[in-house]
């Protein structure tokens, strides 16, 4: 069985949406992010030595990170669940551009928002960059309901942790009312409820 390290609210929650989209036998393994232990005890360094979730480690031990690289993955041992199409094809190749555009210009504009030692001008930047591409997601969204179509694909368990942390921040996404609908979309489906209860999220 594969197992998902992951930390409450963090980027790991879209492989655990994910995991629970696919339908794919999974366990979980908490990680403290500040002290680099695993809840069960040990050090998460010699997992990963990036000190980073999320963490995918296969059935053989292998073990797989970055986020993009582990939807895919988990994506592809189900291929009937259409969380990813198939590889080489047009369309798999727009989720990833989907994926790059999600942690390039969203995830890592985020990440000096949690940080505290950021200067607050430079906080002022980022949160005006995150409005601009909040924008154009508004504007991709008003045309279908999902990002790559009319069905739910990766990036949007990934757009769905990363810009739910806008609660937050004191960004009010009622300023991007597709983006808005999207999010409440994404929230109701079954097996993202599920997740976030299983990450304490939810009541
Ligand atoms: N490039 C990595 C970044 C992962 C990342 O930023 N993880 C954060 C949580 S959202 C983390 O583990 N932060 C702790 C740290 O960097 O020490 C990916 O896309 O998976």
């Amino acid at each position: 069985m594969v197992k998902l390290y992951f930390s409450p609210g963090a980027c790991s929650l879209s492989p655990h949406i994910v995991l629970r989209e696919s339908g794919l036998p999974f366990e979980l393994e908490q990680v403290n992010l500040q002290s680099k232990k695993l809840k069960s005890g040990g050090d998460f360094l010699e997992v990963n030595p990036k000190g980073q979730v999320p963490v995918l480690k296969l059935d053989n031990g292998d073990i797989l990170t970055e986020g993009p690289a582990i939807v895919q993955y988990i994506a592809d041992q189900k291929p009937e669940s259409g969380l990813a199409p198939k590889a080489g094809t047009i369309e798999r190749y727009h989720v990833q551009e989907w994926l790059n555009f999600i942690t390039s210009e969203l995830h890592k504009s985020f990440t000096p928002l949690f940080k505290p030692n950021t200067p607050a001008e430079y906080a002022q930047i980022s949160k005006e960059n995150l409005a601009n591409r909040f924008g154009f997601l508004d504007k991709e969204l008003g045309k279908r309901q999902y990002l790559t179509g009319d069905r739910f694909t990766v990036p949007d368990a990934y757009a769905f942790t990363v810009v739910g942390w806008s609660k937050y921040k004191d960004i009010d996404l009622a300023r991007w009312p597709n983006l808005k609908g999207y999010m409440d979309r994404v929230a109701a489906r079954p097996k993202v409820q599920e997740a976030m209860k299983a990450e304490g999220l939810l009541k």
